[in-house]
């Protein structure tokens, strides 16, 4: 309870930070870069995104935490650009409980207008199991709607949902973000199998394909080989503050 009302009262002060997590094609160019919501509790120091979100959701206030996260992620969008990243898009997470949220598209379309960015500037990353497994009508029109003003829709955490694939090709998805537990198990003749069919099934889809979690050269250069075309992980850039993405150590691949 106490956790809930210290987290009303940040959300309300917009005291939630957002770190970056850079995305880089297979020439070790960044293109986008993922915002992570972080609070720094005054007390009780870093709480884990997966706690404070999860709350959010309880307390009915993801939309707003959601809101600030892509108000800030948008300023920070084009102070990079100001600063020579070029990064083509910035990516934030969306609950599910915020594709069910009936404004959601205005207000996405109100903060790219008032920051003067376009739909094709911002990537929208929903789960696999928040699409597939919605009972409500309104998130997938959500996102169609979304998709159809131009913004990129990407599924998350890719493999762990239950997929249906007859559904996978009917959504406005354009993206398949492998989670990074297949990525890890890259070691394994079976993960290696898992890999390979998920890139296919991608490429078939005509979707592009990121690789999560890439922590290693091995799984770095296997996915290259195999023409994933975009990486993420802590090899080549963990998440990181705004100062910290502007002076972007490259990753040389
Ligand atoms: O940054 P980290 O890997 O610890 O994030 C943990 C989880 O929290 C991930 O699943 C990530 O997608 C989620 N998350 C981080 N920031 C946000 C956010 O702004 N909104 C939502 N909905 N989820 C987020
Ligand atoms: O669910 P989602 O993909 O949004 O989660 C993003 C989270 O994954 C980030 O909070 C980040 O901390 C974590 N992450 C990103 N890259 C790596 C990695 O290479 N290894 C591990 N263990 N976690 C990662
Ligand atoms: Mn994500
Ligand atoms: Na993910």
């Amino acid at each position: 309870y106490e956790l809930r009302k210290d987290l009303l009262k940040a959300i309300e002060r917009k005291d939630i930070d957002v770190v970056y997590q850079p995305c880089f094609d297979s020439n070790g160019e960044p293109v986008a870069a993922e915002a992570l919501a972080r609070w720094q509790h005054p007390r009780l120091g870093a709480i884990s995104p997966e706690v404070f979100i999860r709350l959010a959701e309880e307390a009915g206030v993801i939309r707003r935490l959601g809101q600030q996260v892509l108000e800030k992620a948008c300023t920070d969008l084009v102070k990079l650009r100001r600063h020579g990243l070029m990064l083509r898009y910035i990516a934030v997470n969306v609950s599910p409980q915020e594709l069910e949220e009936p404004d959601l598209v205005e207000g996405i379309k109100r903060v790219i207008r008032a920051k003067g960015l376009e739909p094709h500037d911002l990537e929208l990353e929903v789960t696999e199991s928040s699409v597939m497994s919605s009972r409500e009508k309104r998130s997938e029109e959500q996102l169609r709607t979304l998709s159809e003003a131009g913004f990129s829709i990407a599924i998350d955490d890719f493999g762990t949902g239950y997929s249906s694939l007859a559904r996978l090709q009917t959504l406005p998805a354009t993206k398949l973000k492998l989670d990074r537990s297949f990525i890890s198990s890259l070691d394994t003749a079976n993960g290696q199998m898992l890999v390979e069919t998920m890139l296919g099934l991608g490429n078939r889809l005509g979707m592009v394909c990121v690789a999560e979690g890439v922590e290693s050269r091995e799984q770095l250069d296997w996915l290259l080989a195999r023409g994933c075309e975009l990486l993420q992980g802590f090899l080549l850039g963990k998440p990181m503050s705004f100062d910290a993405l502007v002076k972007l150590p490259l990753y040389k691949l």
